[in-house]
């Protein structure tokens, strides 16, 4: 006999994630992935000033909303027949890159590491570390508290096996302190160049309104020197001893194994592609091919609006209808070539290692797959996820060190344009959790259609017309429950992914 689990709202992810399993003898035997809320954005863009867009689209989010104000204005861009001079396509990357870094630090240990790392151990902590003391103190008062939700967000939690050793504990909850602070410094150096964070300021058509000087480019390095030194020193290790405590989650959570990047970080201003430090490009069924946008399009059979099977987003529609009879998310199903598709850190990864264009990745995830034992192919699983942010997070920052050296100072970093009374365009970039792309379409100096398939759009799509499940509800279906009441697996299952639902449902 089957048993359903309602894991209802998903914690510890950004936005409101319903996971639904059906479970026959510990095994996961069905998953469905809803998002519970409408949002749209792409409704409140229509019969707008177009400027107004990489503005309005940031607001879809806090966390990756820099990635949504450069897709905008990459879709802009291609409508007016601008592209930015070379201080504003490096500073683009800069402000991307502190985003990134930002992103994942918050994912590896805000979202996901009290999966595994065992917060209750500094209960027994008796070194003379303050901020560990002070901790310590915190949850034992908390504990001992009539709270409702007593030392929140890291109590309670599912049970299940954490981390054994105490001094991996430890140090793992001292970094997750220390990556509070890492998290604003990357904050600090983004707002150099974006005006403000997290809603960039700087960011237009064009280029980038700030400024570049002597000053703000010594700040920014000096910044981003004090992340790549936690980087190196906390977070690939935390990451590795992770991986060796938990092996079995490089089986576990594998997906669907198709792959999809549409590339981002311009390293050169030929706006060619293969100029791009992470590749565009897909791996279906193990095979690597070009990437053709074209072949993007979005289901809605069992998503809650108005149906329409296979439709691009240039000519896509955003009509909610939630009543509709089976359908069971706010997501839609986005598809390429009518295959289901992964986006994220190790999509990225997987086709940048496969292309060989970048030997330092290639050498970075060599190294770690050998001091664990394993083979590229394990990658593709939870913990794969995992080792492929932390290991993008060291290339996306050591790159910010040196991109900023190439900046002029005094050289513009902005290029006027005009409106077109009516155009259109497509922006296509990587947020950290993925492709993300917004298509415009401009009628009477106005955007007439505006439609964003976003990352987490893809990674927890609902079935498609065809019926068949997206990537988590793949990564789901096959994983074990051991204990029905703390479905443990099927949480770190989806974590791995870092969905963000007000993102998908945008
Ligand atoms: Ni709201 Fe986002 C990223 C985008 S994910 S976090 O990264 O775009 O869907
Ligand atoms: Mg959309």
């Amino acid at each position: 006999m089957s048993r359903i689990i309602n894991i209802d709202p998903i914690t510890r992810i950004e936005g409101h994630l319903a996971i639904r399993v059906e479970v026959r003898s510990n095994l996961i035997v069905k998953a469905y992935s809803s998002g519970e809320m409408f949002r749209g954005f792409e409704k409140i863009l229509k019969g707008r000033d177009p400027l107004d867009a990489q503005q309005i689209t940031q607001r879809i989010c806090g966390v990756c909303p820099v990635s949504h104000g450069i897709a905008s204005i990459m879709a802009q861009e291609m409508a007016y027949n601008v592209t930015p001079p070379t201080n504003g396509r490096i500073l683009r990357n800069l402000i991307l890159g502190a985003n990134y870094l930002n992103s994942h630090i918050l994912h590896f240990y805000h979202l996901s590491a009290l999966d595994f790392v065992d917060i209750a151990a500094i209960l027994k902590y008796k070194g003379n570390d303050s901020a560990l003391k002070n901790l310590k103190a915190w949850v034992k008062s908390e504990v001992s508290s009539k709270s409702v939700f007593p030392a929140t967000p890291f109590l309670p939690r599912y049970k299940g096996e954490y981390l054994k050793d105490d001094d991996l504990n430890f140090t793992a909850i001292k970094n997750y302190l220390e990556a509070l602070e890492m998290r604003a410094t990357a904050h600090r150096a983004g707002a150099i160049f974006a005006g403000k964070l997290p809603h960039a300021a700087s960011l237009v058509p064009g280029g980038i309104t700030e400024k570049v000087t002597a000053d703000k480019i010594v700040s920014y390095k000096s910044l981003i020197n004090k992340i790549r030194s936690f980087i190196d020193n906390c977070y690939l290790q935390d990451v590795v001893e992770v991986a060796k405590a938990f092996p079995d989650y490089f089986t576990l959570g594998k997906g669907c194994g198709n792959f999809l990047a549409y590339g981002a970080f311009y390293e050169s201003d030929s706006a060619l592609v293969s100029d791009l430090l992470f590749p565009r490009g897909t791996i279906i069924n193990g095979k690597l091919d070009n990437f053709d946008p074209s072949k993007i399009t979005e289901d809605t059979e069992y998503s809650l609006y108005e149906s329409g099977s296979g439709i691009h987003p240039s000519i896509g529609e955003t009509v909610p209808s939630p009543h509709k009879n089976g359908a069971y998310s706010w997501i839609k199903a986005p598809r390429y070539n009518g295959i289901v598709m992964e986006v994220g850190p190790l999509a990225r990864v997987m086709i940048s290692y496969l292309k060989g264009k970048d030997l330092k990745l290639k050498k970075l995830i060599d190294n770690l797959l050998s001091s664990l034992g394993k083979k590229p192919g394990d990658l593709v699983s939870v913990m794969g996820r995992h080792a492929a942010r932390a290991i993008e997070a060291k290339i996306v920052a050591d790159k910010c060190a040196e991109w900023v050296d190439e900046l002029v100072p005094g050289k513009p970093s902005f290029k006027d344009f005009e409106i077109p009374e009516a155009g259109a365009g497509t922006g296509l970039t990587e947020a950290p959790r993925g492709a993300l792309g917004h298509w415009l379409t401009i009628k009477n100096y106005k955007i007439e259609r505006y439609q964003c398939v976003v990352p987490t759009t893809w990674n927890c799509s609902p079935r498609d017309d065809k019926e068949i499940p997206g990537p988590v509800e793949q990564a789901l279906e096959g994983a074990p429950v051991a204990d029905e009441k703390n479905p443990i697996e099927a949480a770190r299952i989806v974590r791995s992914f870092d969905p963000c639902i007000a993102c998908a449902v945008h």
